[in-house]
């Protein structure tokens, strides 16, 4: 079965490379005719693999393309997700399978809802890639993917497929534990490093700031029941600080080459969540308004 993949950035290509590799099919989908008359110009993506380089003709297509899909890997930001997704609805056979690889909360129900009938799979990765160039992108940093379905347990055969490709992955019963302990280490990290324009490391000189914030996502996650993710929050947020102390985090780098940032699905959806719940968290409340202000004097979205 066909592997389309909406989004060739930097984890889109990342997977799309691995796969076809191994001589699976895949098909890019591109927004739009002169993206993909971009893309035909190069003949292909470049993925650089410690310091190889290597080409990939990948077959491509537009939105509008005939043919059905039947497994499709959601790459686009977070913000993108659900109106790259709408397109496609027509084209999507019955039982397809939608893989989701969205950081943070929020977009993966927006697209969830206009799919009542498909599957959709949840990840959360760790792992690590920039695009250099259109369609040329730099496999940075080896991690992990987890992968889960909080409507059905059961774990799709196609996760052959990411074995034989390479790609580090496991099946969860409980993605959305994952997917809110990264949300809180992302939030108790990346809006500091914006707003103190230092490296993850930097945040060792603020423990309390930091703390505070943790204690606050810690009741959060108790709240939005998910206890497990609030299991040593604190601890773990400290050792990320130390283990990636030379590292800029995503945010950072977002908000440094002038790109939108995804807060609306990271500190936005916990302080919405919060309010939701009727939980009050001043601190947490006071650091979406101080990166807002931050983004805002950038020119950059607040949303
Ligand atoms: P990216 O910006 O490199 O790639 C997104 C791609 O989606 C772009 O090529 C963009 O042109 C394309 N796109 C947007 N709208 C589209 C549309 N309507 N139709 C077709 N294509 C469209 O982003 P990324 O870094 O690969 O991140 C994707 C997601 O993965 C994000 O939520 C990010 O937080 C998460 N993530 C990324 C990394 C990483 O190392 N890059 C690691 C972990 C998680
Ligand atoms: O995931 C991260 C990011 O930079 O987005 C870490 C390194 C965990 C910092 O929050």
């Amino acid at each position: 079965m066909t592997w389309h993949i909406l989004g060739a950035g930097s984890l889109g290509s990342l997977w799309a490379a691995r796969l076809a590799r191994r001589g699976l099919p895949v098909r890019l989908v591109l927004r739009d005719r002169p993206r993909l008359a971009a893309y035909e110009a190069v003949g292909g993506l470049t993925l650089v693999e410690q310091g190889t380089e290597r080409h990939y003709p990948i077959p491509a297509e537009l939105p509008s393309s005939a043919g059905p899909i039947s497994r499709l890997l959601v790459a686009c930001k977070a913000y993108d997700a659900e109106s790259a997704v709408q397109p496609l609805l027509p084209r999507l056979a019955p039982g397809a399978e939608l893989i989701l690889l969205q950081n943070g909360l929020g977009s993966q129900d927006a697209v969830a809802l206009r799919l009542p009938h498909a599957r959709c799979v949840l990840a959360s990765s760790t792992e690590g890639a920039f695009r250099e160039a259109d369609f040329r992108v730099v496999f940075a940093g080896h991690g992990f993917t987890w992968l889960g379905d909080p409507r059905q347990p059961a774990a799709p055969a196609w996760l052959d497929d990411l074995e034989q490709a390479g790609i580090p992955h496991g099946w969860t019963p409980d993605i959305l534990s994952r997917l809110w302990r990264k949300l809180a280490l992302n939030c108790a990290i990346n809006p500091l490093t914006v707003l103190y324009g230092c490296r993850n490391g930097g945040l060792a000189e603020h423990p309390a700031e930091v703390s505070v914030l943790c204690a606050e996502l810690a009741e959060l996650l108790q709240r939005c029941g998910q206890p497990d993710a609030a299991e040593g929050l604190h601890e773990e947020v400290l050792r990320v600080i130390q283990a990636t102390a030379a590292n800029y985090s995503s945010m950072y780098q977002d908000v440094a080459n002038g790109r939108r940032t995804e807060i609306s699905y990271l500190l936005g959806h916990a302080c919405a969540s919060a309010a939701r719940h009727r939980l009050s968290l001043p601190h947490l409340d006071s650091l979406h308004d101080r990166l807002r202000a931050h983004l805002a004097q950038r020119g950059l979205p607040v949303t």
